[in-house]
């Protein structure tokens, strides 16, 4: 028998192509609901070293779409912290999968009900871990989930993680949180 996650998710490869439009460019991979199928895909898949910049991966949860425009990800944002592109070697495709793993083995416990998925940017300018969560109205709790985030993740209390929301809110200077 095989270990079923306790939720089902799904894999998004976006490529960076400018002659498209951005949602054109979002690639379905693949969706597991078991230990096992994530590892068989996880072997499948490039490392990050060998994307080109302007790629991302992302794993979403079963019924959310990887886009602000998905009916999951209204009034939500993004925790994100920016990792200097010169670690990509080295460091970036262990956070990545420690990351994946802390979403499919639910990690987050009660704070996962808020969490749509997540996304690993890789750009010149930084790379980019991100973790997307639906509207959550009590900002304590988007608080909790950045730190669970970087503590999880093993960053220093001194990097800096930031939440943004998808649309800025409006009638509002608090346009972003820190942890
Ligand atoms: P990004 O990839 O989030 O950040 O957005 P980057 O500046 O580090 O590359 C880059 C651009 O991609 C945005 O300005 C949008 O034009 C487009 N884009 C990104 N996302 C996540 C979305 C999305 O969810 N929906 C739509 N329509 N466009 C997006």
């Amino acid at each position: 028998d095989k270990l079923p996650l306790k939720n089902g998710w799904s894999f998004y490869f976006y490529k960076a192509d400018k002659q498209r439009d951005w949602k054109q460019n979002v690639i379905y991979i693949t969706s597991v609901s078991y230990v096992e199928d994530f590892w068989s895909f996880y072997t499948h898949t490039y490392g990050l070293r060998d994307l080109s910049n302007g790629s991302d991966y992302m794993i979403f949860k079963f019924g959310c779409l990887p886009m602000w425009e998905d009916l999951s990800s209204r009034g939500g944002g993004k925790w994100a912290v920016t990792i200097d592109s010169k670690k990509r070697k080295r460091d970036l495709d262990g956070y990545w999968l420690h990351l994946m793993l802390l979403l499919i083995g639910d990690i987050f416990g009660e704070l996962s009900v808020h969490i749509n998925g997540a996304v690993v940017s890789l750009r010149v300018k930084g790379d980019r871990l991100a973790l997307w969560l639906k509207k959550v109205d009590d900002e304590n709790i988007i608080k909790a989930i950045g730190m669970k985030f970087k503590d999880l993740l093993g960053f220093q209390a001194k990097t800096y993680f930031v939440y943004e929301y998808h649309e800025p809110k409006i009638d509002s200077n608090e346009i972003r949180l820190t942890v």
